[in-house]
């Protein structure tokens, strides 16, 4: 690993005060959860349109909730990996630290993180479609047919944002809050081509804030990154921690 870069990187996180972390499906894979747009990604076994959107559902809620029970199968056998642990351990050393994620699995949690944004949901809570009423459904054993809200009887969806839908509005104005208020951004495993969750990092640098990139290939972002780590972030987020 390069050392002067570690050594960059650490300089940038000992000085800050403020840091956020966002994170996508790269800093997962490691746990074994599969990414959605790499070589062996869900988006190219699988159709976003038929399984990730509001109209699928309405279609197909089997279907959807097919596709759903089989990733919380997934989810279930996996645990955190250094990466997570790594941010979890994190949040005694700096002052103020939030993770912003993509994800949906809730390793961040499991890993022992409390600051934390979820912008696209989680897995494991399903939202009445009738009164938006959310519940935790992770102690639930994965059932077959529909599940029912208790209270009305409606079906219920997993709470998850789907493609078209938009992001809870007040979960979005606290991302964009943190990402122009911190000093270093740190963006872990994400392809940073889903909107608008990819524009959180150019509203850090447009605010002043250092970019650190975390990834094995170039993204959009790689070019405006003031430092970047082409590996894994189970390897080299513990890297950087030791480096500081
Ligand atoms: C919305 C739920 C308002 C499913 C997901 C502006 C421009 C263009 C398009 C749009 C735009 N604004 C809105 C859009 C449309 C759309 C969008 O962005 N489309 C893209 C495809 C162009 N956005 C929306 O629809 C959003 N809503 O904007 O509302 C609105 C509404 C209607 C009309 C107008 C406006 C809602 C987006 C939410 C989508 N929901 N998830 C589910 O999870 O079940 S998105 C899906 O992609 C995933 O869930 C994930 O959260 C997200 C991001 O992907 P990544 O996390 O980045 O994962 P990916 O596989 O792509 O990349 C993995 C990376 O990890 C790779 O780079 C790889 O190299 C790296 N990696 C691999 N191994 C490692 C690693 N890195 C580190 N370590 C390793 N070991």
């Amino acid at each position: 690993m390069d050392r002067s870069l570690l050594e960059a990187a650490a300089d940038l996180l000992r000085k800050a005060k403020t840091v956020v972390v966002l994170t996508g499906a790269g800093i997962s894979a490691e746990s074994g959860v599969p990414t959605f747009r790499g070589k062996d990604g869900l988006w190219k076994r699988f159709r976003a349109e038929d399984l990730a959107t509001p109209e699928a559902f309405g279609r197909d809620p089997n279907l959807v909730w097919e596709w759903y029970r089989w990733r919380q199968s997934l989810i279930r056998k996996v645990a955190p990996n250094p990466g997570h642990l790594t941010l979890a351990r994190w949040e005694t050393r700096f002052d103020r630290i939030d993770i912003i994620t993509q994800n949906v699995d809730g390793l961040h949690r499991r890993a022992g993180s409390k600051n934390i944004i979820e912008l696209h949901g989680n897995i494991w809570k399903t939202r009445c479609t009738k009164e938006g009423t959310v519940f935790d459904s992770e102690a639930e054993p994965a059932e077959k047919g529909l599940p029912r809200c208790p209270d009305c009887g409606a079906i219920l969806r997993p709470h998850i944002v789907w493609f078209g839908e938009m992001l809870d509005r007040s979960v979005l104005e606290n991302a964009f809050a943190l990402s122009a208020a911190c000093r270093v951004m740190l963006v872990v495993g994400t392809s940073a081509y889903v909107q608008p969750a990819a524009s959180l990092p150019l509203t850090a640098v447009q605010a002043g804030a250092a970019l650190i990139e975390i990834n094995p290939e170039p993204t959009p972002l790689t070019e405006m990154a003031h430092l970047s780590f082409r590996g894994k972030s189970g390897e080299i987020l513990p890297a950087i921690e030791a480096a500081i």
